[in-house]
């Protein structure tokens, strides 16, 4: 008798997902590969059911003669080990973001002379709609809220991409891409005070309020359902920063990162260029102490920025600090830098992780950018925020377009730099 492999990542079996297991298991020994959840998370939307639960559903539908963990997109490891006589798959794989995995997957099944059949993938538009709905409840803000915890506790290193809009949340939220067998997303979203600022044409000195800050916030939600980390700048008044907490909650929000500084807040990047105040130890952790007091939730985090190294306070206050903070409630920490070299930043991560092994470590690696993730994983620390790329991407691409018309008077040879707007529809999600 055959054996007969098929993959399964879904969340959602419906008579789609059992007439491919009916028609594989017709073709002999059933055997389905479980996507692990963050196999799952690494290309799609992260699973509401998590492996466990699937594996129980699966164990148990007619056909299936047994399943196997598979912990990562790629087939190569588990065709390695299983050789299957057959993969069965969706004919969707041809044509949509799985198409790399699939051709790994033939150029291995030819190496021992495996097969691939597939079905013709149901378009039926109720199992759309029933995706669609799975879709909109990992947006509801419990949910959300929820998955920048889980994510840490499941992989232990979680990268975010800023987002300023509906549209740049679509970017985050949407961009895959394969790698050695592996589907590479972003985790999370960083929602940073210096680009929302600067997409309303303002400086970032805390001038754009907390309901225009929330406006973006709600604006990329609405489109998106990955975690969202929140540039809270100084959090403002202790007073103030209680009702943020709550609102910020309320909207679904995983973490709040509050730095500190006091007075008129400037732009980190500028460092001591211009005149910037750091907060006392006291009244911050105050301030932390107070946020935390004022959440509702166990799932929302408020993440402390320690300034000393922008501000050339020394290592030594930034580690008192750090320590602090942890002391007063902070859930995470967060330690910036404006110097190219990334060793103050790889100092602290070491002589922080010395005598605290839990607490997770944030970095915002603009200028220090040559160390890779998997250094800075290495390292100890656990979140990247990738803080302004993407408005850096977007500035230059529209100043030359707009000097390309202006210089010939038409728009004509600006056609090749720019998208077909077909395309960018294509991106935008459309409610049935
Ligand atoms: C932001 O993105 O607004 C930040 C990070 O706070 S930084 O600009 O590096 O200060
Ligand atoms: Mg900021």
């Amino acid at each position: 008798m055959s054996t007969v492999f098929l993959s399964v990542s879904t969340d959602i079996i419906h008579g789609g997902h059992i007439a491919i297991i009916e028609k594989a298991s017709a073709l002999g020994e059933l055997i389905v590969g479980v996507l692990t959840d963050e196999a799952v998370a690494s290309f799609k939307r992260y699973p509401l059911l998590n492996y466990d639960e699937r594996c129980k559903i699966l164990r148990n539908i007619k056909g299936v003669s047994r399943i196997v963990p598979q912990t990562e997109v790629s087939f190569k490891n588990i065709l390695n080990e299983l050789r299957p006589d057959i993969v069965v798959h969706g004919d969707n794989w041809q044509s949509d973001n799985l198409r790399p995995v699939r051709e790994e997957c033939i150029e291995l099944l030819n190496e021992y002379g495996g097969k691939l059949v597939e079905f013709p993938y149901s378009d039926n538009p109720e199992y759309k709609k029933l995706d669609s709905y799975f879709r909109s409840q990992s947006s509801l803000p419990d949910i959300r809220r929820a998955r920048l915890k889980k994510v840490l506790s499941m992989k232990g290193f979680v990268t975010a991409m800023e987002a300023h809009d509906g549209l740049t949340g679509l970017i985050v939220e949407n961009t895959v891409v394969y790698q050695e067998g592996g589907a590479h997303q972003f985790d999370a979203m960083w929602v940073s005070s210096l680009c929302d600022s600067t997409a309303k044409g303002k400086p970032d000195i805390e001038l754009v309020d907390m309901t225009s800050r929330f406006r973006t916030i709600e604006d990329i939600m609405e489109v998106t359902t990955k975690p969202i980390i929140f540039d809270g700048d100084t959090g403002g008044k202790t007073e103030h920063f209680v009702y943020t907490v709550r609102s910020l909650e309320r909207l679904g929000v995983s973490m709040v990162i509050i730095e500190d500084k006091t007075g008129l807040k400037k732009n980190s990047l500028f460092g001591t260029e211009v005149q910037q105040t750091q907060d006392s130890i006291e009244n911050f952790s105050e301030k932390i102490r107070a946020g935390k007091n004022a959440q509702k939730t166990k799932d929302f985090m408020i993440c402390a920025r320690i300034e000393s190294l922008i501000l050339e306070q020394g290592m030594e206050d930034a580690l008192t600090r750090a320590f602090a903070f942890v002391d007063a409630g902070a859930d995470a920490i967060m330690i910036h830098s404006r110097k190219k070299n990334p060793s103050e930043i790889q100092e602290f991560i070491a002589k922080f992780r010395e005598k605290n092994k839990s607490t997770p470590i944030v970095l915002v690696p603009t200028s220090f950018n040559s160390v890779t993730e998997e250094e800075w994983k290495e390292r100890g620390a656990n979140i990247i925020i990738y803080a302004n790329q993407l408005m850096r991407a977007e500035v230059p691409a529209m100043k030359k377009a707009a000097e390309t018309i202006l210089e010939n008077h038409r728009a004509k040879e600006c056609d090749e730099m720019i998208m077909p707007f077909k395309e960018i529809i294509s991106m935008i999600p459309v409610e049935e």
